[in-house]
């Protein structure tokens, strides 16, 4: 019987992968847990606690009382956030991770880890179009600073400790249950709701600036497909690359339009418009389809079909 804690369970992928695990391995062996409340819906159907992953003898303390054997580490300060207390940033986003490494590496009961990367490991002098899995990675942020280094750290700990943590470069992830959590893809997610609830978005990015991007559900689900794989299965013990789909703020507004036509996007780039163009534009993610059978369902036009109606529906 698998009991899996999730960390970061407030945010805007916990709070829909809590519910997307619930479905599969029950209601009460997925525990939520964060530093701040979690929703109504996720404590109204399964456990659920404060808890801090940078204290970690509490940590420890909860693994061991739950007999946890998974955990989704997902608890850290993202891209836009980081740059403005870099410090700060660097240690909660790399203590944060090795408290988990070295959880598992003495807690003979968990038995995977999930990690998840990011795009921002690529930099300036990485390839920037179908980015490979395997290239320059010099990223100029203190985030990508954080996730290449902490990428180096789960192959080290599967390579040394037989510690089986898997992990995702994920794109920009654009949903409509929770906001985002101060990152440089975030204008994808606020677009939807100045949409919809003022008729008009100032875009923090230039309009031609290209990023790849997923939508939640496909993100979600790809997560879960890379953690039920077999061992033998994972190939990349740093972390795959995984692409979706690639727009531009002016694509993405062109397809709001189809739907409010008198809907009106205007830009004015700031500090993050330079973490943009460090990143790349397009990413290949053939290792992930062939080692673990990644597949994506969600491409723009579904995608802006959904966020207008999920955002709409929210504020019914
Ligand atoms: P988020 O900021 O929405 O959520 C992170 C959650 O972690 C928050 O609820 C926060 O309260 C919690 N947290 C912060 N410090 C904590 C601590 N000390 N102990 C426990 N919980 C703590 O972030 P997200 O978008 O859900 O991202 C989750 C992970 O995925 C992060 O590692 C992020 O770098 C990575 N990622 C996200 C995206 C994206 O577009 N959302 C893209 C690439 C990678
Ligand atoms: C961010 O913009 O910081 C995140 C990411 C791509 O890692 N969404």
């Amino acid at each position: 019987m698998e009991k899996i804690l999730v960390i970061g369970a407030a945010g805007q992928i916990g709070s829909e992968l809590v519910i997307a695990l619930r479905k599969i391995y029950g209601n009460e062996n997925v525990f939520a847990t964060d530093i701040k409340d979690v929703s109504d819906e996720m404590k109204s159907c399964g456990p659920w606690a404060i808890l801090d992953v940078m204290d970690d003898k509490r940590l420890i303390h909860y693994v061991i009382r739950h007999k946890i054997t998974q955990i989704y580490h997902l608890a850290a300060v993202l891209s836009g956030n980081a740059e403005k207390l870099p410090l700060q940033a660097w240690h909660i986003n790399m203590q944060s991770l090795m408290n988990i490494l070295d959880l598992a590496k003495v807690v003979d009961d968990i038995k995977k880890v999930f990690w998840p990367s990011s795009i921002a490991v690529f930099g300036l002098t990485t390839p920037r179009n179908n980015t490979p899995q395997l290239t320059i990675t010099e990223p100029s942020t203190v985030y990508g600073i954080s996730k290449l280094a902490g990428e180096r750290w789960c192959e080290y700990f599967y390579n040394r400790y037989d510690v089986d943590v898997r992990s995702i470069r994920y794109p920009g992830l654009i949903s409509y249950k929770t906001e985002a959590g101060g990152g440089t893809t975030d204008y994808a997610v606020e677009i939807f709701y100045d949409a919809i609830l003022k008729g008009k978005y100032e875009c923090f990015l230039k309009e031609n600036t290209a990023l790849p991007m997923m939508f939640m559900e496909d993100a979600v689900n790809a997560t879960i497909k890379l953690m039920e794989a077999p061992k033998e299965k994972i190939k990349i013990r740093s972390s795959y690359n995984v692409g979706g789909i690639s727009f531009t703020p002016k694509q993405i507004s062109d397809e709001i339009k189809i739907y409010l036509p008198d809907f009106k996007t205007t830009y004015k780039p700031d500090f993050r418009q330079p973490i943009a163009e460090s990143w790349p534009q397009s990413i290949d993610d053939t290792a992930a389809q062939k080692d673990w059978g990644l597949e994506t369902k969600y491409d723009i036009k579904v995608l802006t079909k959904t966020m207008l109606e999920g955002v709409k529906q929210k504020f019914k």
